[in-house]
């Protein structure tokens, strides 16, 4: 098989068997569907139909109505064209078509409301966080603090094009500080703005939260692989908007509570160097 196939059949079996890709972590070349996830929220629990399950649902359906409405403009424009059917009835109401054509309608969005809703309500309930990060946009870099693990915080910028290719990082997606989770824990994330807003966002954790000026908006993840993920500020908010990326290491709690250890010394611990509005 040449290497454009292997891609390809890569991309395919990606697509519809939802197998990981060569990088599960990230986008990869020739992928199709979503970045492989490793929250809850995106791959579900019991339940609870995780955001990649949802959307796909939603695609077979929004395809189904779709065909069907082109079945039927083409069955119209053939059957029923001057040519065709020069003597038009005059036929009209028709009880039986009317009550089905409000009823299917209706079915098929309590159908998509009832996952809906389950899947908004297990994103916006908070479980009980075991560690928790603030992370604040600015033009044009996150500041991070671990307001509950000795209070320190930290910038991240993105790596430059030179520095991420020696540092084997994904070009514009490379933080020079990466924000740690451990394994397997929930997290949660209070994001907020510090001039415009920005927006936190991390496709593998189906994350997308938005930091606004004067507010927190939180939100959470529990990552369930070990690995490093990418996202992206996903609000338009400067010229460098597409420059600060967020870069989070996911790791097991021994490495994670070295991390932490060094951290602390590293960007000299100062509780209070970071306020918030909510911290008042
Ligand atoms: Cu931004």
């Amino acid at each position: 098989m040449s290497l454009k196939k292997t891609a390809f059949a890569a991309a395919l079996s990606a697509a519809f068997i939802g197998g990981a890709g060569p990088a599960a972590a990230a986008p990869y070349n020739w992928q199709l569907g979503m970045q492989q996830g490793v929250t809850p929220v995106m791959n579900g629990v019991p339940g609870v139909m995780g955001i990649e399950s949802f959307h796909h649902m939603l695609l077979y359906i929004i395809t189904a109505v779709c065909l069907f409405v082109l079945a039927l403009l083409i069955w119209v424009m053939i059957r029923y064209n001057q040519r065709a059917n020069p003597v038009p009835s005059k036929t009209h109401h028709n009880t039986p078509l009317e009550v089905a054509w409000t009823l299917i309608p209706v079915v098929i969005l309590v159908a998509i409301a009832i996952p809906s809703f389950r899947l908004l309500y297990f994103e916006a309930d908070i479980p009980k966080a075991d560690v928790t990060i603030k992370a604040v946009g600015k033009q044009w870099f996150w500041t991070y603090a671990y307001p509950k693990d000795g209070g320190f915080q930290f910038d991240a910028y993105m790596l430059s094009d030179a520095a991420a290719a020696k540092a084997g990082e994904p070009r514009l997606l490379g933080s020079d500080h990466p924000v740690y989770v451990p394994v397997n824990k929930v997290v949660e994330l209070d994001t907020t703005g510090a001039d415009v807003i920005h927006s936190w966002s991390v496709p593998a954790f189906g994350v997308k939260m938005d930091a606004i000026p004067g507010r927190i908006n939180r939100t959470w993840f529990e990552a369930t692989e070990i690995g490093t993920y990418y996202g992206q500020c996903s609000q338009l908010c400067g010229a460098n908007h597409a420059f600060m990326p967020i870069e989070v290491k996911v790791v097991s709690e021994a490495d994670y509570e070295a991390w932490l250890k060094a951290a602390k010394k590293k960007y000299a611990a100062d509780p209070g160097a970071f306020r918030v509005a909510a911290d008042k």
